[in-house]
């Protein structure tokens, strides 16, 4: 257990009026703060109705206390929560008041930070309580839920098991060379090492699509003006979000629209189309568009179907940054009567649609997601959870320590060697091996009261 000193507070409801606002207080201090607000003797994990009075007497609310003792609580120490009425002069006076009884004002994130530090949740489990207040998507909240009660976590540490079996196994033919039991040799740690990548590539493919769901797709539209971007965003938007008209420049500053595919946040940008123009505000938006696929996932790549590929789309790939993905759209199949479809042109994908009649959009859409990579049924028993970069690029790198080992089968030294690398990748996800930089920098996104 952690040795704490420190009482904390905060109110942990939004800012704003509202029906209840919750004060909440953890630590060696919070029952007899608790105590001397509400007049005393309160019943553990009962809500005990009260009136909460300051120092001299005086009434501030009535209201539901709650009392939590530790280790049985969320942070391990002992939690009072006051659940008085919403509005920032009750909440804030509540507040200061248990700040004058010497509890210290929360940072953001230390409740949070307290259940990590005293063993109640570890770290990817910690990272999913943000990832659940912060969905956007009804998915993304799912998913982000099952991480908080431990579903990925629980991956890991099975994976973390076998991975550890195997290295002792590995490690007991370099200890014990004279028994001359080789069990590299004979084939048994090949095996086992296969079923451990394969199991690995599964959770990275679980984990990819947690990683979308968490933090979504931004998709730039991109092309010579008049093609049909700003009736692209209206379509995909299903509003008249942004000004179509058929003079060329009509969009100068970007435009964004969010919706929910499958359960992907997307994010798309309608940008100025790029050309060269003397209009001083039309070059801002053109300086704006390059910005954004500097950021972009995609670039959604417009070109009149009626015309194809030409010089000028050729000359605007070469400026594209290389990170962006890309999807070809042949827009405007309506006018020579065309067929919605897509077709692959080497590595891209190519949609043939209309922007001004919807057809084809729903080809889009199935582009984009092959093209992250999002699969809608992953396979039965594969469970849905949220995961951030950090935990894909810990995965990736068990992935390459286990394929490296496969490589080198001739040496148990070299086999043991990334096995044990292999382990403290897999076990930084659940924290065990964290610097205190990084765990500072994943608790400070967290709302102040979390
Ligand atoms: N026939 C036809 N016209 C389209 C289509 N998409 C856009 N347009 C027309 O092309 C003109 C320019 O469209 P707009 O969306 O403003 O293009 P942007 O400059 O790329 O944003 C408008 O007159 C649109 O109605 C399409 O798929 N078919
Ligand atoms: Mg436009």
């Amino acid at each position: 257990m952690l040795n704490v000193t420190k009482t904390i507070a905060a109110i942990s409801t939004a800012s704003g009026a509202g029906g209840i606002g919750v004060i909440r207080v953890s630590g060696p201090l919070a029952l007899e703060i608790g105590q001397k607000i509400s007049g005393g003797n309160l019943k553990p994990r009962i809500a005990n109705f009260r009136s909460f009075k300051d120092l001299n007497g005086s009434l501030i609310d009535q209201g539901l206390i709650l009392f939590f003792p530790g280790p049985n609580s969320f942070t391990g120490d002992d939690i009072i929560e006051f659940q008085c009425h919403g509005g920032s002069v009750v909440t804030q006076s509540v507040l200061d008041l248990c700040l004058k009884l010497n509890a210290v004002l929360a940072e953001p994130g230390e409740f949070s930070k307290r259940a990590y530090l005293n063993n109640k949740i570890d770290l990817a489990q910690a990272e999913s309580i943000v990832d659940l207040i912060n969905a956007t998507t009804l998915e993304a909240a799912q998913s982000a839920a099952n991480s908080l009660s431990g579903k990925f976590s629980l991956e890991i540490n099975n994976l973390l098991k076998y991975l550890i079996e195997l290295r002792m196994y590995v490690e007991a033919c370099l200890d014990f060379p004279e028994e001359d039991i080789d069990f590299i040799s004979e084939g048994k740690v090949e095996e086992k090492l296969q079923n451990l990548t394969e199991t690995m590539s599964k959770i990275i493919r679980a984990a990819s699509q947690g990683q979308l769901l968490r933090d979504g797709i931004s998709l730039v539209l991109v092309g010579q003006p008049n093609v049909g971007k700003s009736s692209l965003l209206n379509q995909l938007s299903g509003e008249n979000k942004a000004i179509v008209t058929d003079i060329p420049g009509t969009t100068r500053d970007a435009i964004t629209s969010d919706i929910n595919l499958k359960g992907i946040a997307l994010n798309i940008i309608d940008t100025a189309g790029l050309r060269d123009t003397d209009d001083p505000i039309e070059k801002f938006g053109i300086e704006k568009t390059w910005s954004s696929l500097e950021r972009g996932h995609i670039a959604l790549f417009l070109v009149d179907a009626n015309k194809g590929i030409t010089e000028y789309e050729k000359a605007v790939l070469k400026r594209l940054p290389d990170e962006i993905k890309r999807i070809w759209v042949f827009n405007k199949i309506d006018l020579f009567k065309g067929k919605s479809k897509i077709e692959q042109l080497n590595s891209d994908q190519i949609v043939y649609m209309s922007a001004k009649t919807g057809d084809g959009l729903n080809l889009l859409k199935k582009a984009i997601l092959k093209e992250v990579g999002f699969k809608e049924n992953l396979e039965g028993s594969e469970s849905k959870f949220i995961a951030r970069k950090r935990h894909l690029e810990a995965l990736e790198n068990v992935h390459k320590s286990l394929q490296s080992a496969q490589l080198n089968m001739a040496s148990a030294e070299l086999v043991a060697e990334e096995l044990t690398i292999a382990q403290k990748y897999l076990s930084s996800i659940t924290g065990e091996f964290t610097s205190d930089d990084l765990l500072g920098e994943i608790f400070s996104q967290f709302c102040i009261g979390k």
